[in-house]
């Protein structure tokens, strides 16, 4: 096999309202511990606030070389079905609380910048990638919705356009366990983690 190293970087988040278990913090960290041959993976947990975690994701960049690729995760716990997210969009509209007690309405997400950003991860290949590894729908999802997911997905794409860089990034909405249990959640999320591993690989033959 080439050998070139990749990086990736998974992102979950901390328990919030009325969810005291986040599926997306369950699978970051089981996946946290499983090798994918030379590639570097990287978890991150991101509190859910408005103002920490794109801040704190921002650092992380800071402080780290490029990645290939970037997967972030959240729970969308009304759904039915797993969420490839195709768009994350400029603005902060709140319903209920983040953990800082913040209810920001209307707000954009980084002023004065684009209305919005699509995923630059292959959402259509993802979905065939997944779906070999559980029963419940995985679906593209035209919205990740106005909460703290899609701001610190629409942080990730506009701080990587604005330093033009490589990375593809993207995020994931996952059910309830109810929908699909964590070892499901984590097949289908390491399946992915693999392959794109491997289309990194043949792009780059
Ligand atoms: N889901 C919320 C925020 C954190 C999470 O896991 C959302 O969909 O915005």
């Amino acid at each position: 096999m080439t050998d070139i190293s990749m990086r990736i970087l998974l992102t979950g988040f901390e328990p919030f309202g009325d969810i005291s278990i986040n599926p997306s913090m369950e699978v970051v960290q089981a996946l946290s511990s499983m090798t994918f041959g030379g590639t570097v993976v990287d978890t991150l947990i991101l509190p859910v606030s408005f103002e920490q975690a794109p801040r704190k994701l921002r650092q992380w960049l800071y402080l780290h070389a490029e990645y290939d690729y970037i997967v972030s995760l959240g729970v969308a716990r009304k759904r039915t079905h797993l969420s490839i997210e195709r768009v994350a969009i400029n603005c902060m509209d709140a319903s209920k609380q983040d953990n800082d007690g913040l209810i920001p309405h209307d707000k954009s997400v980084v002023f004065d910048a684009p209305a919005a950003y699509f995923s630059t991860l292959p959402i259509k290949e993802m979905k065939v990638w997944m779906e070999g590894e559980t029963d419940c729908p995985i679906k593209i999802s035209n919205t990740a919705g106005t909460y703290v997911c899609n701001a610190v997905f629409y942080a990730a794409l506009h701080e990587l356009a604005r330093r033009n860089a490589l990375t593809q990034c993207g995020f994931i909405h996952l059910p309830s366990y109810q929908c699909m249990p964590l070892p499901e959640m984590v097949g289908c999320v390491a399946r992915l983690v693999s392959r794109l591993i491997e289309k990194e690989q043949f792009d780059y033959l």
